[in-house]
């Protein structure tokens, strides 16, 4: 029987490669070049799954040019990139990789939103600039972290994860808000207090994003939710672009309304709203949250797992919509 192809829409481990080469007739993308929607379509032709990463929108009329098409593999545990409803109605498998990311995600939101308070990227700068000719009382002076409020919107495995570092390491207070509350056999080791979302940006010293972005949450922070902060508090996001209003943000920060921001995440990136670009006091990174050789290296593992499961009858490890199952 000849192998079912897939297509790998992005470069990857070759070691990966190698092993969805083993099960398939695989077509990858070796230049990582960004396919636009209609090279992804032409790439699609023939294709039985698809191995991709969040720069890959996979909606309904992709998926009714390629009714043979029966798996979608995400490398990434956010799955806005996918239009799931489309998926569900004409049962293809979407896959995702969650939990083989979170602690080295939450270690890059506490690093960036330490990064934030204590103002080391804008210090870095300066003394890269030959600015640095004596020590001063208020030299780059800042908030505390340990011992804040460190207020935490969305509440999942991350959130848990970066309130844990919070609390226990760093003695900080954790509030959070979430669309559920958690059983307080979570709440209690980190003295975690659940808020409304208002009380939670009234009363944060440091506010972490780390919410699932959707059309529900798009803006949740905007120019009203930024009013809302104390102009001491800073604001990290590690979760999606597009759920902060960067342009309401870039004057907030410009206008000193809150003290400073940790962005790793911006809207319509790779480009970045140019006003970020040319405030001083927002520490900016590429998308790089997951980025640890061992973790980049269990979600590529993770979704090839994934997308050989699906293709050849077994119970994929982390599907999005089991209910799809058994595939076609
Ligand atoms: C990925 C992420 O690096 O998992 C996610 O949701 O945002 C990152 O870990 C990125 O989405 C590439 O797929």
């Amino acid at each position: 029987m000849p192998k079912p192809a897939v297509l790998v829409a992005r470069a990857v481990f070759p070691e990966v490669t190698a092993r969805l080469a083993a099960h398939f007739e695989v077509e990858s993308n070796s230049a990582d070049t960004i396919f636009t929607p209609a090279e992804l379509s032409a790439k699609l032709v023939g294709k039985a799954g698809c191995f991709i990463t969040g720069s890959e929108r996979i909606d309904a009329a992709l998926l009714d040019a390629h009714p043979q098409l029966r798996a979608v593999c995400n490398m990434a545990v956010g799955y806005n990139n996918i239009d799931v409803e489309a998926c569900n109605a004409r049962g293809v498998l979407a896959t995702n990789t969650p939990d083989v990311l979170t602690e080295t995600t939450a270690d890059f939101g506490f690093a960036l939103m330490m990064a934030t308070a204590r103002r080391i990227a804008e210090s870095e700068h300066f003394l890269r600039a030959g600015q640095w000719t004596k020590w001063a009382y208020d030299m780059f002076i800042g908030p505390d972290v340990h011992g804040a409020t460190l207020g935490i919107l969305g509440m999942g495995r991350i959130g848990q994860a970066i309130a844990r570092r919070g609390a226990l390491g760093f003695g900080m207070k954790v509030m959070y808000h979430n669309r559920s509350r958690l059983d307080a056999a979570l709440e209690a080791p980190l003295g975690a207090r659940y808020v409304s979302k208002e009380q939670l940006l009234r009363e944060a010293d440091h506010l972490v994003i780390v919410m699932p972005y959707s059309a529900a949450s798009h803006h949740a922070i905007g120019a009203a939710e930024l009013a809302l902060m104390k102009p001491s508090a800073t604001l990290t996001n590690v979760a999606r672009g597009g759920i902060v209003d960067d342009a309401a943000l870039a004057q907030a920060l410009r206008d000193r309304r809150i003290a400073a921001a940790g962005l790793d995440v911006f809207e319509g990136e790779p480009k970045v709203h140019p006003d970020l670009l040319t405030v001083p006091n927002v520490v900016l990174t590429p998308h790089i949250a997951s980025a640890s050789v061992a973790t980049r290296r269990g979600m590529a593992d993770l979704a090839a797992a994934n997308l050989i499961a699906a293709l050849t009858g077994a119970v994929p490890p982390t599907p999005i919509n089991p209910q799809v199952l058994p595939l076609k």
